[in-house]
């Protein structure tokens, strides 16, 4: 199957310039494309990884993915689809965080100067930042008219609001951006998000306006949106990060987990290298049998695989039968950590207090007398095994992970206890 047919199957076409002529490109020849990821954090987040992923389908079709980090961009802020002015950041924060996304980019293509073609990374500061201002707005500002920047939404949005000529400037130095790499690395597609648009277009007409006469494409990719409304990517615990310090991949992998009936098809088409058959084969399943979450299965599985890589996908899914079996004993000290990260916790200098008093000090229980009764009734485990004895002490219990206790009432409800 060609690699539009492909993105076209997975709806990852949202807007595209000149389909046939691009497709024609495509299948006659090894195509380089570039997309762009501004380090405004220490960390992607999953918004960006359907861009990411576009990349590696393109690579796996043949092609050469360029991924830019915008060391000079992120200096100056894109407006598209912000409703604020941003806040800048100093050049070493800027600097540092595009270090971070170099690395979390280098895990999804492939460098190895074995294969013809091979990814590559490169950081617009590198031109950006010792281009000069009397260069700048001669050879480059003279080609669009204030006129056609003032239409493009991303500045047409905030002119009422009021936008600084900084960032009112920003879709410059993108479209610049795409006639270097034109220029030099013969790059003639740029991919995005649908907030790209302007930014991609704009660098179409100056490539266009420029003495070269290549021609070049731009395609976007469509908004990720749920089918409940809310936004996808944020929960309450705030975005899905890449970083597994940030967001542990026992999280990522629950996140997936929880992806509606109505959007994981979607999403397997979106996030995962599945092909077409085993997702349609999946997407019979959900309508079958939607109670097995195969489909919610294999997306969790796949995603956490291709981001934290295998190891750490059998932690993640150790730590989630553990916990849905409650037999918590066969984890690790790391996957206690990781399982229990957001539960209550409580830390304990002494090692001899008893449980009644635990339940109601890790909030577990209201009163004495709730305690007693739940323990009676048998509704407290501690480290996975049921306590019935009403004269239990932290001393008798024991420890998991050196020097944890866990203590679950009732089905779901975990507390954590740490020892000093
Ligand atoms: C900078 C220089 C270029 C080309 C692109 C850029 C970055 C671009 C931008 N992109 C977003 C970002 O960095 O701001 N101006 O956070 C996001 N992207 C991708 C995708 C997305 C966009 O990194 O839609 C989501 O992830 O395009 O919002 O020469």
């Amino acid at each position: 199957m060609s690699i539009l047919k492909d993105l076209e199957f997975r709806g990852l076409l949202h807007q595209i310039t000149d389909r046939e002529g691009l497709n024609k490109k495509l299948s006659e020849e090894r195509v380089v494309l570039y997309c762009g990821f501004d380090p405004t954090a220490d960390s992607l987040h999953i918004g960006s990884l359907l861009p990411i992923l576009t990349l590696r389908r393109f690579q796996l079709a043949g092609h050469v993915p360029l991924a830019l980090v915008g060391g000079g961009t992120g200096l100056i802020g894109d407006p598209s689809g912000k409703a604020n002015e941003r806040t800048l950041n100093g050049p070493e924060v800027v600097e540092a965080w595009s270090q971070s996304i170099k690395n979390q980019l280098s895990r999804f293509l492939d460098f190895s100067t074995e294969i013809e073609n091979s990814a590559e990374l490169v950081n617009n500061y590198d031109w950006l930042g010792s281009l000069n201002v009397i260069e700048f707005l001669r050879d480059v500002g003279k080609n669009f008219t204030v006129n056609y920047m003032l239409a493009k939404d991303s500045v047409d949005s905030r002119i009422t609001k009021g936008i600084s000529f900084t960032e009112f400037s920003y879709m410059i130095l993108q479209s610049y951006d795409f006639l270097k790499l034109n220029e030099t690395k013969n790059c003639s597609v740029q991919i995005g998000g649908s907030d790209q648009w302007g930014n991609i277009t704009a660098g179409l007409e100056l490539i266009g306006k420029s003495t070269t006469d290549r021609r070049a494409f731009g395609v976007t990719l469509p908004l990720v949106t749920k089918s409940d409304g809310q936004k996808f990517g944020k929960t309450e615990g705030g975005a899905i990060w890449l970083d597994a310090n940030k967001t542990s991949p026992y999280q990522f992998y629950q996140f997936w987990l929880g992806t509606a009936d109505n959007d994981v098809v979607r999403f397997l088409k979106y996030f995962t290298f599945q092909s077409q058959e085993e997702i349609e084969r999946l997407e019979a399943e959900v309508a079958a049998e939607p109670g097995k979450r195969e489909a919610q299965k294999v997306l969790a599985r796949e995603v956490t695989k291709l981001v934290h890589g295998g190891e750490a996908l059998e932690s993640a899914l150790n730590i989630t039968a553990a916990l849905f079996s409650g037999d918590i004993q066969s984890l690790s000290r790391v996957e206690i950590e990781e399982a229990f990260k957001d539960v209550p916790s409580t830390t304990l200098e002494q090692d001899d207090v008893a449980l009644i008093d635990l339940l109601i000090s890790v909030g577990a229980a209201p009163s004495k007398r709730q305690s007693r009764q739940d323990i009676e009734s048998g509704a407290v485990t501690v480290n996975g095994v049921k306590v019935t004895d009403l004269e239990a002490t932290t001393k008798q219990l024991g420890r998991l992970g050196e020097s944890y206790l866990i203590i679950r009432r009732g089905k779901k409800n975990y507390f954590l206890v740490k020892f000093e």
